[in-house]
């Protein structure tokens, strides 16, 4: 098959030290009105690179700090197999992490300059991992409930009108969905065994119930990025549309479970064909991710001291890479 002359293809390409021609912008509009792919040597708005980067490092930013709380319990799992589970979920996190950085790097950003911003606290992470895990169930209850947000909301990022990221986000989308699935089982072998351990799976549920419904971000009228990010087809659907969708997934598995969800606004309407349920807090949403969150200070020290004690490990890793580079022997 032979390709169509190179002349023949519009020319998308970014117009280095130009102001935006219009059959740029106008060559980028069509393309988001076709739900098709903006590539990195596309030209694009400044908005819309600025708003991948913030999104796009938010959520690496959010795969690394999210390594922490279910890391918590890697010692103490209560077995072997439930240990090497938890390892290999955990060490997936670092992986998409990973994914995700270099997804944001074809943005023209370094991943040193986004750990900067993260550590310096002018990125943000996910507002669920500045909550502590005070229990084994914990490590279930984030595998279910949180893990099962993440799914709802990232489904629709596969299509999202970044390729590098929507691609990142096939192969994520996939880890995540044994992620919760293994979350599920550890609760449901949980809810099988003694009266004490379902309460530990009820009281884990408790705590995480709301946390996870703010996962989505705030209201969809209280949500300034939301409109634009959907005009540019970064965000498929709405905050609220993504809510609701998980809580009306998420209730028969709580009643398959034998557990209930700490919501006594939680009813089936008939009408709506959803489940109605009520507010979260948007007081503590507000304080978890202004930084006063109950683990936020701890989450930042880690990771920072985390960043300082494998300074030798990336000076090694460019020293190695800077001699492979010249031919010299590794
Ligand atoms: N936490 O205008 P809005 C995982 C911020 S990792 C913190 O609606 P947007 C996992 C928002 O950034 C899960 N901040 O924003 C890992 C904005 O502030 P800035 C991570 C939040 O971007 C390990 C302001 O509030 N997933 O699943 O249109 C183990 C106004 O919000 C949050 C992703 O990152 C929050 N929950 O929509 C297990 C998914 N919500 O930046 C599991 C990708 C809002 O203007 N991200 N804010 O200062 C998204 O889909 C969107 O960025 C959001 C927010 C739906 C989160």
């Amino acid at each position: 098959m032979t390709s169509a002359p190179a002349e023949a293809a519009p020319d998308r390409r970014r117009a280095p030290d130009e102001a935006a021609p219009e059959e740029f912008q106008a060559a980028f509009d069509a393309t988001i009105a076709r739900r098709d792919r903006i590539e990195p040597r596309d030209w694009m708005p400044e908005g819309y690179r600025r708003t991948l980067v913030r999104q796009i490092a938010q959520h690496a930013h959010s795969e690394v700090i999210g390594m922490q709380p279910e890391g918590n319990w890697i010692g103490r799992a209560p077995s072997l197999r439930r240990k090497a589970i938890l390892l290999a979920k955990v060490q997936d996190e670092a992986g998409h992490g990973l994914y995700l950085y270099s997804a944001c790097e074809t943005l023209g950003v370094s991943r040193a300059e986004l750990t900067e911003l993260l550590l310096s606290g002018r990125q943000k992470y996910s507002s669920i991992f500045n909550y502590p895990t005070l229990s084994y169930a914990d490590v279930g209850t984030i595998g279910w409930l949180v893990d099962g947000a993440a799914i709802v909301n990232q489904v629709p990022l596969c299509r999202t009108s970044y390729g590098p990221y929507g691609r990142a986000m096939i192969r994520i989308c996939k880890e995540e969905s044994f992620h919760q699935r293994q979350g599920y089982e550890l609760l449901m072998t949980m809810m099988r065994g003694t009266e004490a351990q379902r309460e530990m799976v009820q009281e884990s549920v408790n705590r995480f119930w709301w946390p996870s419904l703010m996962m989505f971000g705030p209201p969809d009228d209280k949500s300034p990025n939301s409109a634009r990010s959907m005009a540019w087809g970064i965000k498929r659907n709405s905050n609220d549309e993504l809510r609701q969708k998980f809580v009306d997934m998420t209730v028969p598995q709580a009643d398959a479970l034998g557990v209930t969800l700490p919501d006594p606004g939680l009813r089936w309407n008939e009408e709506r064909g959803h489940y109605d349920f009520s507010e979260p807090d948007w007081d503590e949403f507000a304080a978890v991710i202004s930084g006063n969150g109950p683990c936020n200070a701890q989450r930042l020290a880690r990771r920072r001291a985390a960043h300082e004690e494998g300074a030798w490990v990336r000076e090694a890793a460019l020293a190695f890479a800077n001699r492979s580079a010249g031919g010299g022997a590794a």
